[in-house]
C-alpha cells in the first residue's frame, strides 16, 4: 500500500512499536533544537542523565525568547546554555542571531530528517519536508541522549491546495482558512500533509508559515513535499547537499481530506482570543488599529519583510499607530539592509526590533488598554500580549502593513501595489552568530557555568495508589499553557526558578490559585476539552507539580501537555462521560483508590466525597507512560532503565 510523506519518514526512523494509528511508536531523532525559555530546564535535565556528548546528528541551542536581559537572570541562563553547548557537542545560536524556527530551516533543517524541539512551533521545519515535532524539554533531553521520541502513531490529514493565490492574499490566509475549517482541536493526533497543484507556487517561507501554525490546529506536525522549490531554497542557502526529493505515493491513504481553493481565498484575520476565531478582513474594515507588530516565527522571513517594505515604501504609518518589525534572523536583517528595504521600513516609521520573539511572547510592546493590535504572529490567547484586555488579531504581513498605513483594518486586495517577490538565487550566508561545538578534546576541560537564578527542579514522585484531594480549580475548554504558566517580560526570566514561577501559576484564571494550592499541599485541577493547548513549556507541568497538584481531570488533553504531565509524574485523567464535568465544583473532594491496579485496565472510578457521586475516568496511556508514572516521572524512569 502507498505511503504518505510522514509515513515514509517514520518508517525509516522507527525504533519501537508498529505504525498502527493511535498506538505508541518510538522514532529515532536526527536533530534537536531548544530555545532559551525552555532550554535551561532541558539542559539541566540532560545533565542529570550523565551522558558525555549528545548522540544526535545535530543539536542546536537558540537564544531568542529571553533577550531582554533586564536583570542578571537571562544573561546567566544564556551563559549556562552556552557552556552546556561547549561541553556536550551542541551548536549555540547567539542572542540576535534569530528566532529558532526561522534560523533552523535556513541553516540546519533538511528534508527527510526528524527533528524535535522544546518549542511547539518546531513543525515550521515541515516547510522543507522535515518531520519536525514540538516536545517537552525532558523528551528533548532524552532524544539528545540518543533515546527514542515516543508519540501515538498519528492519523493522516491531507489538504489539497487548488489554484494559486491572488495578489494580496497570503500563505497566512491559507492556514487561517484551515484553522477556520478544522478549529484549534481539529489536528489533535494527526499529521497534516499539503498537496495539490497549489503548492508549486508556494515558496519555502510561505510553506513554513503554514506548517508553523499547524501547531494551532493541535496537530502533531504538518509537512510539505520536498520538491524543486525546496531544492532551489537549499541551493540558495549553500546547502544543496541536504536536498532529497520526497512525495507521498499516489495511492497513499489519508484519514481525512480537505481542499482549499486558493483562487477563491480572501484575506482573513483570527479575532480575539483564539487562532480559530477567523473572519474575513472585509468584515472588519471599520475597526481602528492602535498597534501593528510584524515578525515572529510565523511571518518574519525575507520574503515577508520584502513584501512589507514594498507596501510601506515612500509612505508614513498613520498617526495613531505604533508599528514594530522584528526580522526573523540575522540573515534576513542583513539582506534587508543590503537591498535597501530596511531604509524603506525605517523611513515609513517602523520601530525595528531585534531578531527575536519579542512581542510575540509578551517581551515588551504590550498594547494600550483595550488596544487593537494586528500581529502577524500565531497566537492571540487572552493575556499573552502582556495586557489582559489587549484585542489581538492575527493577520498576514500584507494586511498588517496596509492597516498600519491606514490606521484602520485595510484589505490588501483593495490595494494595487505589485507584491510579486522573486526569491534570491543565493542568500547571504554568514554563520558567525552560530558557535559550533568544541572538539572532544577541548570539551573535556570545558566548564558548566551556573548562575544563582538556577534553582532545583521539583522532585517527581511515583504514582500513589490512593489519592484523596480537593478540586483546587475548575477551568473551561481550550485552556492554554499560557493560562497555566504565563510568560511575558516579568516572569520569563525565571524559567529556571520553579519556586519563583509558581506564584504566577493560573494567574490569568484565578489569582488565589498558587496560594491556595500551597496551603492545601495537594489537589486536582478539572479542565474542559483540549486542556493544555499551545506552548510546549514543561513548566506548565513542573509548576503544578511543585504546588502539589496530583492529577488533572479533563474532557481531553492537548498532546504535548499530556506528555509533559506524565513526564512530571502527574496523572492525566479523562472523563469517560464528559457531562460528569458539569457535576464537579471547586472545593469538592475527589477520592481515587486502587490506581496502580486500575492503570492496567485503562480506567478507574472516582468518588466525589461531597456528593457521593461515582464517575468513570479513563487512563488510556501507552505501557511506557504507565511505567513512567509508576517510576515517578521520565527522568527516574530513564535513570532506572539505564541502571538495569
Ligand atoms: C510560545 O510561543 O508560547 C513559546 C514561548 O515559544 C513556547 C515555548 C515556551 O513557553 O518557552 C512554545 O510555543 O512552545
Ligand atoms: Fe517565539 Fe512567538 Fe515563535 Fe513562540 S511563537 S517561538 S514566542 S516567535
Amino acid at each position: 500500500m502507498g505511503q504518505t510523506i510522514a509515513e515514509k519518514i517514520i518508517e525509516k526512523h522507527l525504533i519501537s512499536g508498529q505504525m498502527i494509528k493511535g498506538e505508541e511508536i518510538g522514532i529515532r531523532i536526527d536533530q534537536t533544537l531548544t530555545q532559551d525559555a525552555t532550554g535551561t530546564m532541558a539542559y539541566l535535565e540532560f545533565e542529570t542523565m550523565g551522558i558525555p556528548k549528545v548522540r544526535t546528528e545535530k543539536s542546536v541551542a537558540y537564544v531568542d525568547h529571553n533577550t531582554l536581559q533586564s536583570g542578571f537572570e537571562n544573561a546567566d541562563d544564556h551563559r549556562y546554555i552556552q557552556s552546556v553547548c561547549a561541553k556536550y557537542g551542541i551548536y549555540y545560536s547567539r542572542p540576535g542571531n534569530g528566532i529558532c524556527h526561522q534560523v533552523h530551516y535556513e541553516r540546519f533543517g533538511a528534508p527527510g530528517k526528524t527533528l524535535i524541539g522544546s518549542d511547539s512551533h518546531t513543525p515550521t521545519g515541515g516547510g522543507i519536508g522535515m518531520l519536525a515535532i514540538g516536545a517537552g524539554g525532558m523528551d528533548v533531553a532524552v532524544a539528545m541522549g540518543g533515546g527514542a521520541y515516543n508519540i501515538p502513531m498519528p492519523r493522516m490529514i491531507k489538504i489539497n491546495l487548488k489554484g494559486s493565490l491572488s495578489m494580496g492574499v497570503s500563505a497566512k490566509d491559507i492556514i487561517l482558512e484551515v484553522l477556520r475549517m478544522l478549529s484549534v482541536k481539529g489536528g489533535v493526533g494527526a499529521i497534516v500533509e499539503y498537496a495539490g497543484e497549489g503548492i508549486k507556487s508556494l515558496t519555502i517561507p510561505e510553506r513554513a508559515t503554514i506548517t508553523n501554525m499547524g501547531a494551532e490546529l493541535g496537530a502533531t506536525t504538518s509537512i510539505f513535499p520536498s520538491d524543486e522549490v525546496t531544492k532551489a531554497f537549499l541551493k540558495a542557502q549553500n546547502r544543496e547537499d541536504d536536498y532529497i526529493s520526497l512525495a507521498s505515493d499516489e495511492d497513499a491513504k489519508y484519514d481525512e481530506e480537505y481542499t482549499v481553493d486558493l483562487n477563491k481565498l480572501e484575506p482573513l484575520a483570527a479575532c480575539p482570543h483564539s487562532p480559530d476565531n477567523v473572519k474575513p478582513i472585509s468584515e472588519l474594515k471599520d475597526i481602528k488599529v492602535d498597534q501593528v507588530c510584524i515578525g515572529s516565527c510565523t511571518n518574519s522571513s525575507l520574503f515577508d519583510m520584502m513584501k512589507v517594505a514594498k507596501i510601506l515604501k515612500g509612505k508614513t504609518i498613520a498617526d495613531g499607530v505604533s508599528l514594530s518589525i522584528s526580522p526573523g534572523s540575522r540573515q534576513v536583517l542583513s539582506m534587508l539592509s543590503e537591498s535597501g528595504d530596511l531604509k524603506d521600513l525605517i523611513d515609513a516609521g517602523a520601530r525595528i526590533l531585534e531578531c527575536a520573539c519579542g512581542p510575540c511572547i509578551g517581551m515588551g510592546f504590550s498594547p494600550s488598554s483595550n488596544g487593537v493590535s494586528l500581529r502577524t504572529f500565531n497566537r492571540n490567547f487572552e493575556g499573552r500580549s502582556g495586557t489582559k484586555d489587549g484585542q489581538i488579531y492575527l493577520v498576514s504581513p500584507e494586511t498588517a502593513a496596509y492597516s498600519a498605513l491606514k490606521g484602520y483594518f485595510d484589505n490588501p486586495i483593495d490595494n494595487d501595489t505589485n507584491l510579486d517577490i522573486i526569491m534570491p538565487k543565493s542568500f547571504t550566508v554568514n554563520d558567525s552568530g552560530i558557535i559550533p561545538p568544541l572538539s572532544d578534546e577541548e570539551a573535556k576541560t570545558a566548564e558548566i557555568r551556573r548562575g544563582p537564578n538556577i534553582k532545583e527542579f521539583p522532585e517527581t514522585m511515583p504514582l500513589e495508589d490512593q489519592i484523596e484531594a480537593e478540586i483546587l480549580l475548575k477551568v473551561e475548554d481550550n485552556i492554554t499553557t499560557d493560562h497555566i504558566m504565563p510568560a511575558g517580560a516579568k516572569i520569563l526570566p525565571y524559567r529556571s526558578n520553579i519556586p519563583y514561577l509558581s506564584r504566577y501559576c493560573f494567574e490569568v484564571c484565578d489569582e488565589t490559585f498558587a496560594e491556595r494550592a500551597i496551603s492545601k499541599g495537594k489537589g486536582f485541577i478539572v479542565g474542559g476539552s483540549n486542556y493544555g493547548q499551545g506552548s510546549s513549556r514543561e513548566h506548565a507541568a513542573l509548576v503544578p507539580l511543585y504546588l502539589g497538584v496530583n492529577g488533572v481531570i479533563a474532557k481531553s488533553f492537548a498532546r504535548i501537555h499530556a506528555a509533559n504531565l506524565v513526564n512530571a509524574g502527574i496523572i492525566p485523567l479523562v472523563f469517560d462521560d464528559p457531562s460528569d464535568y458539569d457535576k464537579l465544583n471547586e472545593g469538592d473532594v475527589i477520592r481515587l483508590q486502587g490506581l496502580k491496579k486500575d492503570l492496567n485496565s485503562d480506567h478507574t472510578f472516582a468518588i466525589n466525597t461531597k456528593t457521593g457521586d461515582k464517575f468513570k475516568l479513563n487512563m488510556e496511556l501507552a505501557p511506557r507512560q504507565k511505567a513512567i508514572l509508576l517510576a515517578g516521572g521520565l527522568l527516574k524512569y530513564t535513570g532506572g532503565k539505564s541502571n538495569e
